[in-house]
């Protein structure tokens, strides 16, 4: 989701999605070493403790079972997605699964001369308005790997992106794996003019080495990203300007692991397949839905 990501979804949608590839916002400063004691956020972020939980998928189930249908929907198919990404989605199990102990394991896999995965939405279940959004996530790793927690505008594809609206919660690419990246793409600031910025590991670590919460705290007019409760940037309609600011409406989720593609560039020999996001949860709280 980087330069243009134009994505092509085959069954209904011509989309897309996009990183950006000017990084606008300098970072924070790296803050205090979150708590490395397991639970959610709202452990280690005071305004969360009072915060009413309006959604969550926990991701409870058998092993190799399917996500809940009530909550999420597979696009599917190949064909790059608009960035020369490598992957075919699927909607198969070898792909998209728990994993029996509260986990939602999405799975690239090398696939004879290419690669499968998956991508997961909410669009048309799931739509939240404000409040504070967020997953629990063990991304992860190698070149040509790019793993997205994201969201486009509910109004998509009847509003074409990007005047629908895309949030990048979280990205990474792993040639970069101590970055996360959040963004926003709209009317005026899309594809490689997107509002954008990244947060480096409190350590300088890979992020696929454990779970980390990548959340946004979402207001009208205002998001502000964190990583483990550390709150790293905040975009308003200051960073607009004169472009719309398009996010006081519903968003739907999407979770998927790209292959290849334009910003991540292609795997290579030092790439190992299978590799798998593992997603303790997605929580929504103190939203209209
Ligand atoms: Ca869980």
């Amino acid at each position: 989701m980087r330069s243009s990501r134009i994505r092509t979804i085959r069954t209904t949608l011509t989309a897309t999605a996009a990183l950006a590839l000017v990084l606008v916002a300098p970072l924070a400063a790296p803050a205090a070493v979150p708590s490395p004691d397991a639970g959610s956020a709202a452990s280690r972020t005071g305004d969360v403790e009072a915060a009413a939980l309006t959604w969550s998928d926990e991701f409870d189930g058998p092993a190799g079972s399917a996500p809940n249908g009530a909550n999420w929907n597979f696009e599917t198919g190949g064909g790059g997605w608009g960035n020369n990404e490598l992957q075919t989605y699927t909607d198969s199990r070898e792909n998209s699964a728990l994993d029996g102990n509260g986990n939602l394991v999405i799975t690239a896999r090398r696939s004879g001369s290419g690669y499968t995965s998956a991508r997961l939405t909410t669009k048309g279940k799931v739509q939240p308005k404000f409040g504070r959004l967020e997953a629990r996530i063990q991304i992860p790793r190698g070149q040509g790997i790019w793993p997205a927690f994201w969201m486009l505008g509910g109004q998509f594809p009847n509003t074409p992106w990007p005047n629908a609206g895309e949030i990048d919660i979280m990205e990474n690419v792993g040639y970069e794996p101590h970055l996360v990246h959040g963004t926003l793409h709209g009317p005026g600031y899309s594809g490689g003019n997107g509002i954008t910025g990244q947060y480096m590991h409190p350590q300088g670590w890979s992020f696929a080495d454990t779970f980390h919460t990548f959340a946004i705290d979402w207001r009208p007019g205002s998001i502000t990203w964190s990583v483990d409760g550390v709150a790293y940037q905040t975009f308003t309609t200051a960073n607009t300007g004169a472009n719309p600011w398009v996010f006081d409406q519903p968003f739907f989720f999407i979770l998927n692991v790209a292959v290849g593609g334009n910003w991540p560039g292609n795997p290579d020999g030092t790439t190992q397949f299978p590799q798998s996001m593992v997603v303790d949860y997605v929580r929504v709280y103190d939203s209209q839905l």
